[in-house]
């Protein structure tokens, strides 16, 4: 039985679909981890959404799959609540037949997913989590948020993604001195003076588990014992990356998906 965990997808199911090829999934026994933003960018949401939904069912809990941006954004302009940005690719996976159903399944999500591979604790999120964080409080805020997104009160808060926690797992890289979130996204070698990235704010969040993350591509794939960092550039036409958690065995998919160019002239997220 292996544990993998796969970075940013961004709707780049072809590459994804050649990706899985490589590791030989065994769907009755592995698990499978997606780290979110499974949307948007690339040209094939609408694949890969239904392939989630249908390993969702065969894997069971062996198959989590956390929220990130682009998933909120994907859920906010089906329930109308949020415009096409300029480099939105979502039109097909909005107007299918079976996109209520889809988005349902997208919206009962996770924001964080604790779990134990191998004697080791890991969090799987899509961005981070805030410093000082213990399991616990990590658990409760996400919790707090999942039933609001399942629920009438979806909309509202949709609408106003500015809330401390939902901006932790979903948008953070870098952190000021006063601990507030700044919007950066380039390369951490870049990054304005006074900035650090949230995982290496003092005190860290839950220091006792490896957090598993993606949604910063300029970041690149990063192993640390306490972090990897996931996301390693679908979106832009770099690669796709899956990682076996029990040997830290890596395996990169070069992006075969057609992407539309303006993907790749901009590098900001
Ligand atoms: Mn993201």
């Amino acid at each position: 039985m292996a544990t993998w965990a796969i970075g940013d997808v961004h709707g780049c199911f072809r590459t994804l679909q050649a990706l899985l090829g490589r590791m030989e999934l065994d769907v009755r026994a592995d698990r499978l981890w997606m780290v979110g933003d499974l949307v948007n960018r690339g040209p094939c949401s609408l694949e890969t959404l239904r392939w989630a939904r249908t390993l969702d069912a065969e894997m069971g809990d062996r198959f989590q799959v956390v929220l990130g941006n682009h998933d909120l954004h994907l859920i906010a302009r089906h329930l109308g609540v949020a415009s096409k940005k300029p480099r939105d690719t979502l039109k097909k996976a909005l107007k299918a037949a079976d996109a209520p159903e889809l988005v349902d399944w997208l919206r009962r999500r996770p924001f964080v997913h604790f779990d134990r591979v191998a004697g080791r604790d890991y969090v799987l999120v899509h961005a981070g989590l805030r410093p000082g964080w213990f399991r616990e409080d990590a658990t409760k805020a996400a919790r707090r948020l999942e039933r609001k997104l399942r629920g009438p009160k979806a909309k509202s808060l949709l609408r106003r993604r500015n809330k401390k926690s939902l901006v932790a797992f979903t948008r953070m890289r870098m952190l000021d001195g006063k601990g507030r979130t700044h919007d950066y996204s380039g390369p951490l070698e870049e990054a304005p003076q006074g900035l650090r990235p949230w995982f290496d704010v003092a005190p860290r969040s839950c220091p006792d588990h490896t957090a598993v993350v993606g949604h910063w591509a300029a970041l690149g794939l990063r192993l640390r014992p306490d972090l990897l960092a996931l996301d390693s550039g679908c979106v832009w036409g770099a690669g796709l990356t899956a990682i076996r958690l029990e040997d830290r065995r890596v395996l990169q998919k070069k992006v075969i998906d057609r992407l539309p160019e303006t993907n790749r002239a901009s590098r900001s997220l």
